[in-house]
């Protein structure tokens, strides 16, 4: 199993700590963003990628894959570890008990909550449901989508318009209920369907970050191109973990 990128070995042999603290010059012409405010330890962690980021190519390169990840996701995992310094009782509760209770937390954090563990719960899903040779849905994911959503084609259409629509950054998911059903919707920013005791089964992220360096402002081809990196066995995972109430972030 090709699970440890070449990236992978790299940090393990040249010491994480290092690898963090160190700029990565590779990445010094990309459009990348400002990066991760100083690497917090903390309760939170960067969950790695579970293939190598050249996986996907040629429908999202790698370069794409390693700012997404090393550095957009690390940031929102960095910003909670730096907010549970002071709270931490962030740390100690689940994500989507967080995210389902925004209201219940201060002012003072509310806004830095909603949007980095918003971002850390939204993009752990994200790297979760993609994979090399996903395969096609199937069984009780593949009735539902006939049932719910149209059938695969108009499914996949409605979900590429749904994206396409959604203005500025943000997601387009697919929701699950506990009785398995299925509805596409669109969040902005990074909100999660988690925020009004919901549940994602799948999503796409349709932040710039996730298409420009190979799209630029062609979001429409990204969306179409992002299908050929679904895995659809971990969707049924996690629709089954859906119906039985165990489906977390
Ligand atoms: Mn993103």
């Amino acid at each position: 199993m090709l699970s440890m990128s070449r990236r992978h070995l790299m940090l393990a042999a040249t010491g994480l700590a290092a690898a963090a603290a160190a700029p990565r010059i590779v990445f010094a012409q990309a459009a990348a963003p400002a990066p991760a405010p100083a690497a917090a330890t903390g309760p939170f962690t960067l969950p790695p990628l579970t293939y190598p980021t050249n996986a996907f190519e040629p429908h999202i390169d790698a370069k794409t894959m390693e700012i997404h990840h090393d550095r957009h996701h690390a940031a929102y995992v960095a910003n909670m570890n730096n907010a549970a310094k002071t709270n931490p009782q962030l740390g100690t509760a689940k994500i989507e008990n967080v995210l389902g209770n925004l209201n219940a937390l201060d002012d003072s954090i509310k806004f830095t909550v909603r949007n980095n563990l918003g971002g850390h719960a939204n993009h752990t899903m994200f790297w979760q449901i993609m994979g090399p040779n996903g395969g096609k849905p199937e069984g009780e994911v593949l009735a539902a989508i006939d049932r719910d959503l149209g059938g695969l084609e108009k499914f996949q259409n409605d979900f590429n318009a749904a994206g396409g629509r959604q203005f500025g950054s943000g997601w387009v998911f697919v929701t699950v209920t506990k009785d398995g059903k299925l509805a596409i919707e669109t969040r902005p920013n990074q909100d999660s369907p988690i925020m009004d005791g919901k549940r994602a089964l799948m999503g796409n992220d349709v932040w710039e970050h996730a298409y420009y360096l190979n799209y630029q402002n062609r979001r429409a081809d990204y969306l179409k191109a992002w299908w050929n990196t679904v895995n659809w066995a971990k969707i049924a995972e996690r629709y089954a973990a859906a119906k039985a109430g165990t489906l977390g972030v």
